[in-house]
């Protein structure tokens, strides 16, 4: 009679507690089956009328259906704590992202732009780059590129110099130029570099002129180059950097450092031509300076303003408004 009793209570307990979803549902199983008031030890109660072998019996079958209900309500209590902890850990995780995309990005500025654009065209045309200090010295920003103390040129630079030693000896490079002579003074021909960076003139700032702007420099030096091979350069680079409507054209001009010098121009959507910088074949008193042979190597060089660049391919009105530094104005680009 026990023995079927205990059977089914087993199997009560064990459905009852497999279906238990939570701690809170499966302690209460626990108690109605195995806790001191619970159906197990009611039953237990029960033992005091049978008789002595019976009883022995009965308690041994009671004793293993209880621990046979607690081992079940152990190993269910284990897996339903699992998954409460990992349904904590869920509902506490930060999620870092969600942050991240209620922010705006930001991105280059636009003559960094056009610097990166450059570097990649020139690069692409299998130049390297190459950079020399914002301070220079008069022996790199003048004297090495052919114009000496008493040359009038040397005015027309309108440079800023910096008050350390000799007056006039320390300046803030007016050119990129100097990145010529640091090249050569280091490097062997064949030579192709391009240099951008931070150039300062005492220029006051107007639609199209910066006291502090960036230019490119270009040296190429190597056997037998000559100014059609400048011509080809800077007309594969505007059309690699404008598009090939842009047309380009050279003006006779005057640099101490090449010669012959020209000053090159890029035709703008209104018909007219726009001035973007100064190149020519490198003087041979340049190439002298730096220990290299003019007899065996030639060269050709070319320097221009990026912002102004950045103003003529963004069709901005006025080359101040890289500086004013409006981000209504910058995002736009
Ligand atoms: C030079 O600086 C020469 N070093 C260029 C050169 C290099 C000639 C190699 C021959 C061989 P220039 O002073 O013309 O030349 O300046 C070159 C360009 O820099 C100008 O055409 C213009 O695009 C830019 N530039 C000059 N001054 C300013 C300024 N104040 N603001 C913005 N851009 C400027």
């Amino acid at each position: 009679m026990l023995g079927v009793e205990l059977a089914s209570l087993v199997e009560r307990a064990s459905t009852e507690i497999s279906a238990a979803s939570d701690l809170e549902t499966l302690a209460e199983v626990e108690r109605t089956f195995v806790g001191k008031k619970g159906e197990l030890v009611a039953l237990k109660k029960t033992l005091g009328g049978l008789e002595p072998e019976e009883r022995k019996a009965a308690g041994q079958a009671l004793n293993e259906a209880m621990g046979q209900v607690a081992g079940q309500v152990n190993e269910r209590r284990s897996v339903l704590a699992a998954s409460a902890e990992a349904a904590q850990l869920a509902g506490e995780r930060l999620d870092l992202t969600e942050v991240m995309s209620d922010m705006q990005r930001g991105h280059a500025h636009l003559v960094t732009q056009a610097r990166d654009r450059l570097e990649d065209v020139f690069v692409g045309m299998g130049f390297t780059v190459a950079e020399g200090p914002e301070v220079e010295s008069a022996w790199y920003n003048f004297e090495a590129l052919n114009i000496p103390e008493w040359h009038p040129a040397r005015g027309s630079f309108d440079t800023i110099f910096v008050e350390l030693g000799e007056p006039e000896q320390v300046m803030l490079r007016s050119h990129t130029s100097p990145v010529q002579i640091r090249t050569m003074e280091t490097e062997k021909p064949p030579i192709y570099i391009v240099a951008p960076g931070r150039t300062f003139r005492t220029d006051t700032a107007d639609a199209t002129h910066l006291p502090a702007f960036n230019q490119i420099e270009g040296l190429v030096v190597d056997r037998g180059v000559g100014l059609g091979d400048l011509a080809g350069t800077i007309e594969s680079f505007v059309g690699a950097f404008f598009g090939h409507e842009v047309k380009t054209r050279l003006r006779p001009s005057y640099f101490p450092f090449t010669e012959p010098s020209a000053e090159f121009d890029i035709s703008t959507p209104d018909g007219g031509w726009l001035e973007l910088g100064g190149c020519g074949v490198v003087h041979p008193n340049v190439l002298a300076n730096c220990g290299i042979d003019p007899e065996e190597f030639q060269g050709f060089a070319f320097g221009f303003g990026i912002d102004r660049l950045a103003v003529m391919r963004y069709q901005l009105d006025d080359i101040r408004e890289l500086v004013n530094n409006d981000v209504r104005f910058l995002r736009q680009f």
